[in-house]
């Protein structure tokens, strides 16, 4: 019988590459290429994104494998997290046993797709092994000061008496509940843990500049989550409460202030609320509720004035939600005619509304299409209304304003510190200890690591009701004292991993900083785009800082090159989902149709940025092209073909196509264009048939053309490339073979040849493969296009003959 059986081939090769250690990569390796996929969370089983992110980094390893690359691709398992401890609820099991079974299914699934991982490299972030040195990173952090105790403001469940995560928090705005009691729940700050990350603002956003590697996107994503301004800050005189600083992005709109607003956090709002009944009701009533809903008119008068220092007039202070505690100084002047909070602010309190800028003449629209009583004017533009100032350009007036106020240039950022602690079980435990004399002091390293304690089902955190594991003697002191029990962000676990792979095992440091120094960064980084802030940002930060640290020389940043994967879509064109009932289990493909069938889909369906999606006739059309291709081999293997002298030309034509096709291809691989690269060889095996159908072919070119495919097959459907490599007699694993030579023949347009072919421009491959020959022109021109040539023969009236000897061709004249 014909054809391969997948659920036979595919395992028996996984089991050869293991056998042979294709995919282990030595400690003495000098610089290998670096290439890794985001690591899994450990939700149970893998599903399409996690088959398709893994298959492009897989088919890309492989290739640089082929072309003599040392290459390191590992894996582990992003296994802390609340999901965890909710399963363990429901299943009435642990987290920890929980995870290891998700963990055991998610590798075997890993396996049976034919991914090769180095899986002596193998990280999982819940063992004690791994986050002891989240521990030991936290502890040198703090030395350095990059660690601080800051408010911050947390769910808080009244009945529970416990901290709850957002995700224990069902419904929204005044009808938060608890999930376990469905009481309502309050907002409550409390000191945290944090990492002091807007140290390194201004590095990471300028950083990003040289980040050519990386898509804009992600990169203009970054810079705005980082949001820097340039800015000023000025003075206004609350009489009775002294001068109080004010940000401004927009110091050219001084004069234009009709109102000043304080946060309700701010020092001078909390002295007023002191003797004011109503202002004091507001600001407790504002720092109750959620910050995420935000209502831009929400506002008290307070009663007092501020002094314009441009004006010299005297303007309302309010106190205003809109306005953030945390952000600039926590005040500001409005300009309702320029901004268009101010402006809704405005007209809900009945301030006025004064313009101070006008439309300069470079603007699209007129001075006199604009009204400021409707709409905010918030372009820069000419001052006007702005005493002696008049005229002046926004961007003047902000440069000679910071002198002429005694102001201060000020830069301010959105970014704000990383608060890591979560009130949760599964996660590393804080190393930090809290003595009633002595304070916050950190476990010894030789304590380290702190481990968690068992698990038990209760309405809080576990670790606060692990009574024994809590009490400990202070390591200063030796008095009584207690655990912190909070427990880190997981983002912590995955902002260094990249670095533990390079030494997974060692025992003195979190990795071993020779090797991480030599086989960082990362060449290739593939991934979510839901990623590309938080954990794409705090893994730089932590590279940054451990290279301060002396830990890491020379790398300051983690990932060279980034590709964020496409979402894979239903075959209904939604994002696949369980909850919308349109997902598609790589398992069940796998059954049907064998890894490498899924594996091809996934590659020659979309270019790996987007959008994927899901047909079954397309995954169908995949498995019935590696049938055709294999049967090549077999073909070929069994004699079957009649091999003969041919003429010369033909087989010399055919023999310049494979290599422009291993040209064209190995261009496209490297540019992660897998699709392209696919096509290519589409294309190469349907002239390899047509040259085994239509002449007695030339034993060596036929056979070299056969294992160039399986080579250029090899990526992406790794067990049906071994198996033609069987076929062809040959020596060692394909997965370990030599790429082909990437050497376009010379004068040889491959970009047209292979990419035009298909579609119009046949009178140029005419003329390319000359007309003369009526074989070759058989072989270069697909079907679809054959009555084209027939029709350019017949006008061309010397070459009619020729082409009209060729019966083929004779079939598609008459047709056209
Ligand atoms: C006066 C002004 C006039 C402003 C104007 C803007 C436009 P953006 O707009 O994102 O660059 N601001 C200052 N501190 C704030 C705080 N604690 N909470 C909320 N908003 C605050 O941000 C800068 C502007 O945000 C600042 O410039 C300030 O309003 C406001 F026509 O000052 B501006
Ligand atoms: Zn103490």
């Amino acid at each position: 019988e014909r054809g391969f059986d997948h659920g036979e081939v595919e395992p028996r090769w996984q089991a050869a590459w293991d056998a042979a250690d294709v995919f282990r990569i030595d400690d003495d390796a000098e610089d290998p290429e670096y290439v890794l996929a985001m690591f899994p969370y450990t939700s149970g089983s893998l599903h399409m994104g996690h088959v398709r992110n893994y298959t492009i980094t897989d088919a890309f390893a492989r290739f640089e494998r082929m072309r003599g690359e040392d290459v390191l691709h590992p894996m582990g398992w992003d296994s802390f997290g609340l999901p965890a401890e909710n399963a363990a609820e429901e299943r009435d099991t642990n987290p920890r046993d929980w995870t290891m079974q998700c963990i055991d299914s998610m590798k075997e699934q890993l396996t049976e797709m034919g991914f090769g991982y180095d899986w002596e490299r193998e990280i999982t972030t819940c063992e004690p092994e791994y986050y002891q040195w989240n521990q030991w990173l936290f502890k040198r952090f703090r030395e350095a000061g990059l660690v601080e105790r800051q408010a911050a403001e947390l769910n808080w469940c009244p009945s529970c008496e416990t901290v709850l995560a957002d995700e224990q928090v069902e419904g929204e705005g005044d009808e938060e509940l608890c999930w376990r009691c469905e009481t309502p729940i309050e907002h409550r700050e409390m000191d945290q843990w944090f990492f002091t990350i807007t140290d390194y603002a201004d590095e990471l956003l300028a950083a990003l500049d040289d980040l050519e590697g990386w898509p804009n996107n992600v990169r203009e994503m970054q810079r705005n989550w980082i949001g820097k301004q340039e800015g000023a800050s000025v003075a206004f005189e609350i009489p009775g409460y002294g001068d109080v600083d004010i940000f401004t992005t927009r110091l050219d709109t001084i004069y234009g202030a009709t109102y000043f607003s304080l946060a309700p956090g701010h020092p001078v709002a909390q002295e007023i609320a002191e003797d004011n009944e109503e202002v004091a009701e507001y600001v407790e009533m504002a720092e109750a509720a959620d910050e995420d809903d935000l209502d831009v008119t929400s506002g008290v008068f307070t009663g007092e004035y501020a002094e314009n220092p441009a004006t010299g007039e005297e303007i309302p202070v309010y106190v205003a939600d809109y306005v953030l505690t945390d952000v600039g100084t926590g005040a500001l002047y409005a300009v309702p005619a320029h901004d268009d909070r101010d402006h809704e602010f405005a007209k809900a309190h009945g301030v006025p509304i004064k313009q101070v800028v006008e439309p300069g003449p470079e603007a699209e629209v007129d001075a006199d299409e604009i009204d400021v009583q409707e709409e905010a004017y918030t372009e820069d533009g000419v001052l006007v209304d702005s005493g002696e100032f008049d005229g002046l350009h926004s961007e003047e007036a902000r440069d000679a304003f910071v002198s002429e106020f005694d102001g201060e240039h000020r830069t301010e950022y959105n970014l704000r510190d990383w608060g890591i602690s979560r009130q949760r079980y599964w996660g590393t435990p804080i190393p930090m200890i809290r003595c009633e004399d002595c304070g916050h002091v950190p476990v010894p390293d030789e304590d380290l690591p702190v481990e968690l304690p068992e698990f038990v089902h209760t309405t809080g955190n576990p670790l606060d009701a692990a009574e024994e594991w809590k009490r400990v003697d202070c390591p200063d002191c030796g008095g009584d004292a207690v655990r912190e029990t909070d427990t880190m962000d997981t983002f912590v676990d995955s902002s260094w991993y990249f670095l533990r792979y390079t030494s997974p095992d060692l025992e003195e440091a979190p990795f071993d900083g020779d090797r991480a120094s030599d086989w960082m960064p990362v060449d290739q980084y593939v991934g979510g785009i839901e990623h590309a802030v938080m954990h794409l940002l705090y893994a730089r930060f932590f590279t940054k800082v451990v290279n301060d640290l002396d830990m890491l020389s020379d790398v300051r940043e983690p990932f060279t090159n980034l590709t964020n994967q496409g979402m894979v879509l239903g075959e209904d064109g939604h994002k696949m989902s369980k909850s919308r009932g349109n997902g598609v289990s790589p398992q069940r493909i796998i059954e049907e149709y064998g890894a490498d069938t899924a594996r091809l889909f996934i590659m020659e369906a979309a270019q790996p940025e987007k959008e994927l999606a899901w047909s079954a006739e397309e995954v169908q059309s995949a498995h019935s092209f590696l049938q055709n291709v294999y049967r090549l081999s077999e073909e070929f293997a069994d004699g079957a073909i009649e091999m003969g002298p041919d003429g010369a030309d033909i087989a010399d034509y055919v023999s310049r196509e494979i290599d422009a096709t291993a040209a064209r291809a190995t261009e496209e691989y490297e540019q992660f264009r897998f699709n392209h690269a696919l096509q290519a060889l589409r294309e190469l095996v349907s002239l390899l048939r047509r040259y085994e159908d239509a002449t007695t072919p030339d034993a060596e070119v036929l056979e070299r053309g056969v294992r160039v495919a399986a080579k250029l097959l090899a990526p992406v459907a790794p067990h049906v490339g071994e198996e033609m490599w069987e076929r062809l007699d040959r020596d060692g694993l394909l997965a370990e073979a030599d790429w082909p030579s990437a050497e376009a023949p010379e004068g040889y347009d491959i970009e047209r040849r292979l990419v035009e072919n298909t579609r119009e421009d046949v009178r140029d491959i005419v003329d390319t493969v000359g007309i003369e020959d009526p074989t070759t022109i058989t072989l270069a021109v697909a079907p679809e296009w054959k009555h084209r040539v027939v029709e350019i023969a017949r006008d061309a009236d010397n070459v009619v003959p020729a082409v009209m000897q060729n019966e083929d061709l004779q079939r598609h004249g008459e047709a056209a």
